[in-house]
């Protein structure tokens, strides 16, 4: 049995968990819980560095699983349009005042089902289509959402992207200011899923109240960050600010949208009626759980150690030579370009992933390569951290992930470390 009591998400429990709570899958449906076991397996054993991906509590995987997803509800708390809602409208109302609190908003929607819904709220409640919009560029590390070609954003607005400076991988704020005076967008987003470095939001706020633009901000990746005071806050700034829970909150898959008063109407109803029917009400009561976890002085303390994290992990691999996009990082991610090791960012992900090493092959700034088949990977420490992970786990991560990279056609490299990665695992169990 293994010994949990030293795992950081559940700290005082005494027992192990094991897998207990899924013996009524078993016995139902023995398919899905063979393949939820190997799923508990995969991530007890392997080190998830997928940026966006993190390991939820005990009460909040709980949560999930409770009788609030029998219910329907409709509408927002105090006006549901049908009966039996008085705790449903407990959880939801609970859930907005932590969020609110958490970020110092002035009003929250809890609803949307995920970081896709809750922007497309943005666009329902603010513009008209045809508007013109704009995002950073899905390749320089932007959000599909955010006015990418092949999205709703670019098929029923007037979608321009700006990139990053190829050269340093940074955003120029310059350019972006000249590409809003030239379009007039009605809409600018801020935001990203690959962009190591802070987002100065204020320069976004000043650049869309320059061309009467409406400024959103999309925190999803760093929305623990913001909360911790670790990263610029666009909340005084944004007329509205998006951001999923299962990220760095480390809450259920849903979203949330943070806006000032005066917009709080037009959001509410661009979710529901606009875009939404019921909204989910086992994942609100774990976001509700997710956000008094993320009050906590604890919550702080991991959010900083995610930090110290991600700069021992950039140091350590631009140590064994690798190439990082911006030279480095101030968040929780880091890019990194493995054109100098002639090694594709899809066959480093499928090597690693053979060692138990989770991570995303990824575009990287002014790429040459498609899409499908890009020169980098994206890696991250949330989840690394919520494991209990410190600088020393992230400079023998680095070696690893150098070992396997610069020895990629080697299975007895890829053997070793996955036996390696292993054995570091198991001194750090995750509750599951
Ligand atoms: N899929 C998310 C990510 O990995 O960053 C973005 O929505």
């Amino acid at each position: 049995m293994q010994d949990t009591t030293s795992s950081p998400l559940a700290p005082d429990y005494g027992e192990t968990p094991g897998v207990q709570y899924l013996a009524p899958i078993r016995e139902v449906d023995p398919d899905i819980y063979e393949a939820i076991l190997a799923e508990t397996r995969r991530q007890q054993t392997g080190i998830e560095l997928i940026p966006s991906e993190n390991y939820v509590s005990r009460a909040v995987l709980s949560a999930i699983g409770t009788v609030f997803t029998n219910k329907y509800s409709e509408g927002y708390a105090g006006k549901r349009y049908y009966g039996g809602n008085e705790n449903v409208d407990i959880i939801e109302t609970l859930a907005i005042e932590r969020a609110k609190q958490l970020f110092g908003a002035e009003h929250a929607n809890v609803q949307p089902y995920s970081g896709s819904p809750a922007n497309m709220a943005v666009y329902y409640g603010l513009l008209e289509p045809g508007d013109t919009v704009m995002g950073l560029a899905l390749p320089d590390g932007g959000h599909l959402t955010h006015g990418w070609k092949v999205n709703f954003s670019a098929h029923f607005f007037n979608s321009v992207q700006y990139p990053v400076n190829p050269e340093t991988g940074l955003l120029d704020y310059d350019v972006v200011w000249e590409l809003a005076r030239e379009h007039k967008p009605k809409l600018i987003w801020a935001g990203a899923t690959a962009y190591p470095r802070v987002l100065e939001f204020d320069k976004f706020a000043q650049i869309a109240e320059d061309v009467g633009a409406y400024f959103a901000a999309d925190i999803a990746h760093i929305s623990g960050l913001v909360a911790t005071g670790l990263h610029p806050d666009p909340v005084p700034y944004a007329d509205a600010v998006t951001m999923t829970t299962h990220k760095m909150l480390r809450g259920p898959r849903g979203a949330m949208i943070l806006t000032k008063e005066e917009h709080a109407r037009a959001i509410d109803r661009a979710v529901f009626p606009g875009l939404q029917g019921g909204p989910h009400d086992h994942v609100t009561a774990a976001i509700a759980v997710c956000l008094k976890e993320a009050s906590k002085e604890e919550y702080v303390e991991y959010c900083n150690q995610i930090v110290r994290n991600a700069k021992a992990l950039a140091e350590a691999l631009i140590e064994r030579g690798f190439e990082l996009v911006s030279g480095g990082t101030d968040n929780h991610l880091m890019l990194v370009d493995l054109t100098n090791k002639g090694v594709p960012g899809k066959v480093a992900q499928k090597a690693l992933d053979r060692a138990g090493i989770t991570l995303n092959a990824n575009m990287v700034p002014g790429d040459k390569r498609s899409a499908f088949d890009p020169s980098g990977i994206r890696l991250g420490t949330p989840a690394v951290t919520t494991r209990g992970f410190k600088e020393d786990e992230m400079r023998k991560i680095a070696g690893w992930l150098a070992d396997v990279i610069e020895n990629i056609e080697d299975k007895a490299t890829i053997e070793r470390v996955r036996h390696e990665v292993e054995e570091v695992c198991e001194q750090f169990p995750l509750w599951y």
